[in-house]
């Protein structure tokens, strides 16, 4: 079910359930795990296959997303250290079969990747495909600094539109939104009580 909107920015499209603050009373149990697992697999920006650096530092936890310059895809391992990627917390996969399942979907992930914006960082429109099972939801959780998220169609060129992800908030995309475009504008530099940045977690189903 979709919480009243609290923050005048509503949208509505088929698949997608906004969830706004649902993570907010876990935000010092996910912070503390999200820095259990940068201890072992510290955030790094990834090269992208045309040889750029990714401005948002990412880090995984259970079966990860790594890009380089031979493609993008999911791993076991943390290509760094050579170890597999920390294990799943238990609060993270407790929050996202919440989420999901306030969603409608009986959904348990495998992997989470981690994101983590500074002011300045940004992520480009694309789709979320290399997950094998599209049936599968996405579960999104956004901590720290708001962020405006964009969500398009299914063709790269679709108009999309703009909604303010802020802390707490999770977003859950199954169904007709499992593959459309969606990107993040410019992080605006801001205070929060978790520091001055964003994290994002997606939870997936990968394999
Ligand atoms: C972000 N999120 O919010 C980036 N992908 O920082 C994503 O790219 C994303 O939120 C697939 C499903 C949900 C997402
Ligand atoms: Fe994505």
């Amino acid at each position: 079910m979709t919480q009243p909107d609290l923050f005048g920015d509503s949208f509505a499209r088929d698949g997608v359930t906004v969830l706004r603050r649902f993570a907010e009373s876990d935000d010092v149990a996910l912070v503390a795990a999200i820095d259990a697992i940068a201890a072992e697999a510290p955030f790094r920006r990834m090269t992208v296959p045309g040889g750029g650096q990714m401005s948002v530092a990412m880090t995984n936890a259970g079966v990860g997303w790594v890009t380089d310059a031979q493609g993008y895809r999911y791993s076991g391992e943390d290509p760094v250290s050579g170890k597999l990627w920390p294990d799943l917390p238990p609060v993270f996969v407790d929050l996202a079969q919440r989420a999901a399942a306030e969603a409608g979907f009986d959904f348990t992930p495998d992997g989470c990747l981690i994101n983590l914006y500074a002011p300045g960082a940004r992520m480009g429109l694309h789709q979320d495909r290399n997950e094998r099972d599209f049936s599968a939801p996405i579960v999104s959780v956004s901590l720290g600094l708001p962020a405006r998220f964009q969500f398009g169609g299914l063709r790269r060129s679709d108009p999309v539109e703009t909604l303010v992800l802020h802390h707490g908030d999770v977003v859950v995309w199954g169904g007709p939104a499992r593959k459309a475009f969606h990107g993040v504008l410019t992080l605006k530099p801001g205070h929060h009580a978790i520091g001055g940045h964003r994290y994002n977690l997606t939870f997936r189903k990968a394999l």
